[in-house]
């Protein structure tokens, strides 16, 4: 008997699908290391808060990788740890780190999307009602990464603008984790 034929003796995940939850590991493996890389950029430059901000959203991201790893193994496919190399350390300013946040979180709601669609078109109901979580996460996520994007506008950045812009991140965060119970989700 073929290795295709067993696998699909053993389990109802394809895998076409597998390859798409791998990929979807390796890019919250990468947010994970991405922001923890803005954390200590902004520790170093002095905005604490901005920070805690990304030190939590890193911590997250990785709890959503590992969601993800379970998920693979437990639906009989074989969740494969990420190589996670050209994470950038350098950052123009405390905007540039929040508008790639927002980049990039908008990047990974249209993977999550791709995923979802893919899982519906396969009828694979499992993994679409798996996902669901995410499709809401990321809605989250994106909200919250506008509001913090939004104070550079808001507030401005001249003067104490910039120490201001820091405390009301710290406003934020606070806010968001009082709003999932402190899940840290
Ligand atoms: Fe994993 O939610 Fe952001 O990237």
């Amino acid at each position: 008997m073929k290795e295709r034929e067993i696998v699909t003796l053993q389990r109802s995940l394809l895998t076409d699908t597998e390859q798409l939850l791998n990929k979807q590991i390796e890019m919250e493996g990468k947010s994970s290391a991405y922001y923890l890389s803005m954390a200590s950029w902004c520790h170093k430059m002095g905005y604490e808060n901005a920070a805690n901000y990304l030190y939590t959203h890193a911590d997250e991201e990785r709890m959503h990788m590992m969601k993800l790893f379970h998920y693979v193994n437990e639906a009989g496919g074989h969740a494969i740890q990420p190589e996670i190399t050209g994470i950038r350390h350098n950052f123009n300013s405390l905007r540039e780190v929040f508008e790639l946040i927002l980049e990039h979180e908008i990047q990974v709601t249209k993977s999550i999307n791709h995923i979802v669609d893919h899982a519906f078109t396969v009828k694979d109901f499992a993994t679409f009602s798996f996902m669901q979580w995410y499709v809401t996460e990321q809605r989250e996520e994106e909200t919250m990464s506008r509001r913090a994007l939004e104070l550079f506008d808001i507030i401005g950045e001249e003067g104490i603008g910039l120490w201001t812009i820091d405390q009301e991140l710290g406003k934020l965060n606070a806010a968001a984790h009082a709003d999932s119970g402190g899940q840290g989700e």
